[in-house]
């Protein structure tokens, strides 16, 4: 029930849509296509045969995603020649966005359909097997006017049952973020979706996963889940499957307006077969736990396989220096938390992070009261130092990590200093003070604690 606002609002697109699609064939050929789409193909006999039977038609091109040609080659019967699929509006007819798919047919290329979309334009084209009879559905996204969040996906199965190939559509879907995945872990590969849809006047986010039935070649949604109600916008979707025996997890991170964000995790319940969001407060449908200052995304930050939550709390003592801010601020630690499937934290540990210049220094436990961290932005320095919790006081400076260009590695004081890691463009050293040296910090605690982030987070 909860999905029928945004079903009648596919349907009245689909309407407005088809309410202005007639056709006419065979227009001479300089009145064809003057777009100056941007497309790379080749084949001028696809576009031949496309312009002869179209006419006068603006090609649209994908705005995003893998594919951003409006003429879409792919094999996707596996036979072993490409199929080929064109966006375009026609000239005369400039509200009716289009899809036409064409085949190869000895050396001509040949209409199979010709389509309406459901949406103002293209927003993102792939290919993704659902049934798993190794031939790949066609996915399309499409952009809708006055949405601000929502897009529709249609997907459509290369059907060739019959005398001839047809296009069956097979869902159209309201979605803001999706990904194309196993969830279930059964070896076919689903549909993960979340939309944002006024329900009942309300918005509501909603988790969906859709399975194509292999028998009756039906999409249908076997799982939906409510998520934080109150959001206005979704990072990516990640996914992770730390060990074989763990149900794939699904993380994404959401912004609550400018200011805030929280992850949303999400995995196959196996036994109760649905999707679990163990983060989320089911009754008042929001998502505490992970609620944070804008900042970092969720990421593997340890490179371990299992991805970690951020959250955010003042160091005492601490301080940020930042180009254009004529006071010190305070300085962040970060602590990245990975979730047990019960919701509950299995580890966590506590960072001063410095992702520009690629690194983190992790607190060890026994220094987290003891030490102050001075992040100088506009230095590319890090200064950690003395700090008594009871007076407030600062005290001796006990270790220094700076990032330079390589050629300073060479000049004063730099090279004396330990080298941490080095890439092209820049190198990061640290020097530990008499001070720092005289309460054991060595080499080997710089190696320890301080880490080399490589990923490029999400
Ligand atoms: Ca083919
Ligand atoms: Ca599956
Ligand atoms: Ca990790």
């Amino acid at each position: 029930m909860r999905r029928v606002a945004a079903l009648a609002l596919c349907a009245f697109i689909l309407l407005t849509l088809l309410s202005g699609c007639g056709f006419r064939l065979l227009r001479p050929i300089e009145e064809l296509m003057r777009a100056p789409a941007p497309f790379d193909f080749d084949d001028e006999h696809l576009q031949e045969t496309f312009r002869a039977y179209v006419g006068d038609a603006v090609l649209k091109s994908p705005l995003s995603g893998k594919y951003r040609s409006a003429f879409i080659t792919y094999d996707i019967n596996h036979d072993g020649t490409k199929e080929a699929l064109v966006f375009f509006e026609k000239k005369t007819d400039r509200a009716a966005l289009r899809m036409a798919v064409f085949r190869r047919v000895e050396d001509a290329w040949e209409l199979v359909e010709d389509l309406s979309g459901s949406g103002s334009d293209v927003y993102a084209v792939d290919f993704a097997d659902l049934s798993g009879d190794g031939r790949e559905e066609i996915l399309v996204t499409w952009n809708v006017l006055d949405s601000r969040t929502n897009r529709v996906l249609t997907v459509y199965r290369y059907d060739e049952a019959g005398e001839r190939p047809k296009i069956n559509s097979l869902c159209i879907e309201p979605v803001t973020v999706m990904d194309v995945t196993d969830i279930d872990n059964d070896g076919q590969t689903e549909i993960f979706l979340i939309s944002q849809e006024l329900l009942e006047e309300r918005p509501q986010s909603v988790a969906r996963v859709l399975k194509l039935n292999r028998e009756t070649y039906t999409l249908s949604c076997v799982a939906e889940t409510p998520l934080d109600a109150d959001v206005s916008a979704y990072g990516k979707i990640k996914t992770e499957k730390a060990a074989a025996d763990v149900p794939l997890r699904v993380y994404v991170d959401a912004y609550k307006g400018d200011t805030q964000m929280i992850t949303e995790l999400l995995y196959w319940d196996a036994k109760a077969q649905k999707l679990n969001t163990p983060l989320l407060d089911p009754l008042r449908l929001t998502n505490i736990k992970t609620l944070r200052g804008i900042g970092y995304p969720s990421m593997d930050i340890n490179n371990d396989g299992v991805i970690e939550i951020p959250s955010l709390s003042e160091m005492p003592g601490g301080r940020t220096i930042r180009e254009g801010e004529a006071r010190d601020l305070p300085y962040y630690l970060t602590r990245w938390t990975s979730v047990r499937l019960d919701g509950s934290d299995a580890e966590s540990f506590l960072c001063a992070m410095v992702l520009p210049d690629s690194y983190y220094f992790v607190i060890p436990e026994g220094l987290r009261e003891l030490i102050a961290v001075t992040s100088d932005e506009t230095q590319r320095l890090m200064r950690v130092r003395a700090y008594d919790a009871d007076s407030g006081e600062r005290g001796d400076e006990l270790f220094t990590v700076v990032t330079v260009a390589p050629d300073a590695l060479w000049s004063e004081p730099y090279n004396s200093y330990k080298v941490l890691f080095q890439t092209e463009s820049a190198v990061t050293l640290a020097n530990i003070t008499k001070a720092g040296k005289e309460i054991n910090l060595d080499e080997a605690f710089l190696t320890e604690y301080i880490k080399h982030y490589e990923g490029v987070g999400g």
